[in-house]
């Protein structure tokens, strides 16, 4: 890896905007393909958040500040990836559900599948079925992921799944469900593809249905 790669994924690990975003400016200036930049230094960069926060090393608050890095790297390097059609790893939607208004973990699962090369369409919080039936339709995403804090708001996945049989969208998208009070025997209840307990492990999901 070059040195100014190396740097860029330091700048993501340590959560530094202004480095991330000065580093990726000088890279683009020298000539470096915005795909290089985003597979050899963001990305890996972000990979390696992702594994400490798994084994409890890194926390919210420090992922979150390496979330804003990647992402000021990424408001410069996304245009340019649009530009010259280089491929993302695949498109995701994702939303908080109908009724329920936290957003801060699924904040985490954009900007961590973001930083594992997707392309995110994310639909923000309280979002009715129809809306995502309506996003699948138009985006044309591989995957669909909802997530819920409440207790009250988990049959909205439910809800959402069926939609999306009813419009004939099912077989098209993978679905994956999160937050607090979702565990895997509730995905398997209501026929979700999968469930992720937090942020590093949604991508790498998110990644295996991608590729499959
Ligand atoms: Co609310 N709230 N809240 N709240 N809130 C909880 C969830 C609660 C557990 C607090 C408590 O009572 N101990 C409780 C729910 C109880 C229950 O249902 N069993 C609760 C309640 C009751 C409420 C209100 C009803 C309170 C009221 O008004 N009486 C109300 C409901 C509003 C609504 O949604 N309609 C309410 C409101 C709020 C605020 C608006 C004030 C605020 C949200 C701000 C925001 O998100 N922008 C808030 C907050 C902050 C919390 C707590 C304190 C923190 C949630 C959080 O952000 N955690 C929470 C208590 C707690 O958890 N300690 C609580 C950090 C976040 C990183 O974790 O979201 O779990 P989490 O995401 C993780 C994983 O779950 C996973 O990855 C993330 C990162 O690793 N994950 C996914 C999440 N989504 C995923 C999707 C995936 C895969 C993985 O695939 C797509």
């Amino acid at each position: 890896m070059s040195e100014v790669l190396a740097a860029i994924s330091t700048s993501v690990i340590e959560g530094n905007l202004n480095d991330c975003v000065k580093l990726t400016q000088e890279a683009l200036a020298a000539g470096m393909a915005a795909d290089t930049i985003l597979d050899n230094g963001l990305m890996p960069g972000m990979d390696y958040v992702g594994v400490e926060f798994k084994a409890g090393n890194m926390f919210v608050p420090e992922v979150l500040r390496s979330a804003r890095a990647m992402q000021g790297a990424m408001d410069l390097v996304r245009p340019l990836l649009s530009a010259t059609g280089a491929s993302m790893t695949g498109k995701i939607i994702l939303g908080t559900v109908k009724g329920d208004l936290h957003d801060i973990g699924k904040n985490l699962v954009a900007m961590m599948c973001e930083g594992a090369g997707f392309e995110v369409k994310d639909l923000g919080k309280n979002i009715e079925p129809d809306a995502f039936v309506k996003a699948v339709k138009e985006f044309e995403p591989n995957i669909v992921g909802m997530s819920a804090l409440l207790t009250t708001t988990m049959r909205s996945m439910e809800h959402t799944i069926k939609a999306l049989e009813e419009a004939g969208l099912r077989d098209k998208v993978k679905v994956m469900i999160g937050g607090a009070p979702v565990t895997q025997s509730f995905a398997d209840q209501i026929g979700a593809d999968g469930y992720a307990s937090n942020a590093a492990s949604a991508s790498e999901m998110a990644k295996k249905f991608a590729k499959a």
